[in-house]
């Protein structure tokens, strides 16, 4: 792993005079030259509109795109690469869903279950639906140590035509278990997404193994590029859930008086796609295939393991989280010093990390904490980089005067 370290440009900088300490890795992860200079490659060599064109570079450019869907369907072990359906992130993957099944499938009175851990991106869509079309949206609770509570689970399927949560936790660092909710899910009749945006990353998914229904993720988050993110769904239920957005490229006949919807993905693709951007992330697909998922994961679980030590010496620092299923996600709380500020101070030693929400308000107020700090690392993260977020924040405690 100390060699993928070259291959991300990026990291090779100083930050206010310090080597850069990239630790935002679940905001958005970095490039590697490979995925930059596909992206280049495709502007210069075989730019032009998809499915549309009869000429060279449009077919090109059109074996490049589907090429992508191939590449992406095999990384996830999808049974059919006319499954994987292009979006923009998991964010309109997940809306998809809600638009595109859940005003097809749900009615008033209808339940779908969400858990407290949820990103804002898993929540909201359903509050819209039940704002507009009186569903009843439930949670699944979370225990202390950051993992789910699934003892009455049950119980709290009952009615619920929807099952949706999150693979990994944004915040909490928990990877849930995925496969046990799934069947308990289908048990009581209800469908299944999962929202992959912290795993693809970090983990070998396998959405037949997984057992799920719908499988959301962002591009931006796996070494790809930002403005592409990929849906999976079963091929029944895609064929048999409404359109989502309307327009060219998702039709097989337009007439004044009807219109005949193409098969999926088509379907789901309305307008010009992100081309470039798919393309690229294909890219970033071969080249996280080269490097290896199952050699990633061996290697952050030894790094997060690394971490949690180093972090549970820190006198004062409150860890959210501590699943023992969980990937290389920190939110934490440092004495009183507020987030902003252990932020701010981390910056100026050339440390990237978040601080706030998170987007994941309700699950703060579970936990008490309106705003935390967050290290999120990745497979090219170090344990010198730890050593170093460490040093800042005893500096932090210095500063601040916490004893
Ligand atoms: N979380 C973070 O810093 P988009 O923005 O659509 O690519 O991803 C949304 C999303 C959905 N689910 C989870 C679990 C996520 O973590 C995110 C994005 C980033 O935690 C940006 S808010």
């Amino acid at each position: 792993m100390r060699n993928v370290r070259a291959d991300f440009p990026i990291l090779n900088q100083t930050v206010h005079g310090r080597p850069l300490v990239y630790l935002d890795n679940a905001a958005t992860s970095q490039k590697p030259q490979a995925v930059i200079d596909a992206q280049a490659a495709y502007y210069r060599t075989i730019n032009a509109n998809v499915h549309r064109g009869i000429h060279a570079l449009s077919e090109a450019a059109t074996h490049a795109y589907e090429e992508a869907r191939r590449k992406v369907a095999a990384f996830i072990h999808a049974p059919q690469t006319e499954e994987v359906i292009f979006t923009r992130n998991t964010t309109e993957g997940i809306n998809l869903v809600a638009n595109a099944w859940g005003r097809k499938f749900l009615k008033a009175g209808d339940a779908v279950l969400l858990t407290v851990m949820e990103h804002h991106s898993n929540l909201v869509p359903w509050q819209i639906l039940r704002d507009q079309i009186g569903i009843e949206v439930r949670y699944l609770p979370v225990h202390d140590d950051g993992t789910l509570d699934l003892s009455d689970l049950e119980r709290r399927l009952d009615g619920v035509k929807l099952v949706s949560f999150v693979h990994a936790s944004n915040v909490l660092g928990t990877i849930n278990p995925v496969r046990q909710i799934a069947d308990a899910a289908h048990a009581a009749g209800a469908v299944v997404l999962v929202d992959g945006a912290q795993a693809l990353l970090h983990l070998p998914v396998d959405v037949q193994a997984l057992g799920c229904d719908f499988y959301a993720f962002s591009g931006h988050k796996m070494c790809g590029p930002t403005g592409i993110g990929v849906l999976w769904g079963r091929l029944a239920l895609l064929e048999a859930m409404n359109p989502f957005l309307g327009g060219g490229d998702m039709i097989v006949k337009v007439e004044l008086e009807r219109v005949t919807y193409a098969e999926p993905p088509a379907k789901f693709e309305a307008g010009t796609p992100p081309i470039a951007e798919a393309i690229t992330l294909g890219a970033a697909v071969d080249y996280l295939n080269c490097v290896g998922m199952a050699e990633i994961a061996a290697y952050e679980h030894d790094l997060t393991a690394y971490a949690l030590g180093k972090l549970r010496e820190v006198e004062g620092l409150r860890l959210l989280g501590n699943a023992p299923e969980r990937g290389a996600v920190f939110a934490f709380t440092l004495g009183n010093i507020h987030a902003h500020d252990l932020s701010t101070l981390l910056d100026e030693r050339g440390i990237a990390i978040r601080a706030g929400h998170h987007c994941a308000q309700p699950l703060g107020k579970r936990f008490g904490v309106p705003a935390s700090a967050r290290a999120s690392l990745a497979f090219y993260n170090q344990p010198a980089e730890v050593d170093a977020l460490i040093d800042g924040l005893h500096h932090a405690l210095e500063v601040f005067h916490v004893s």
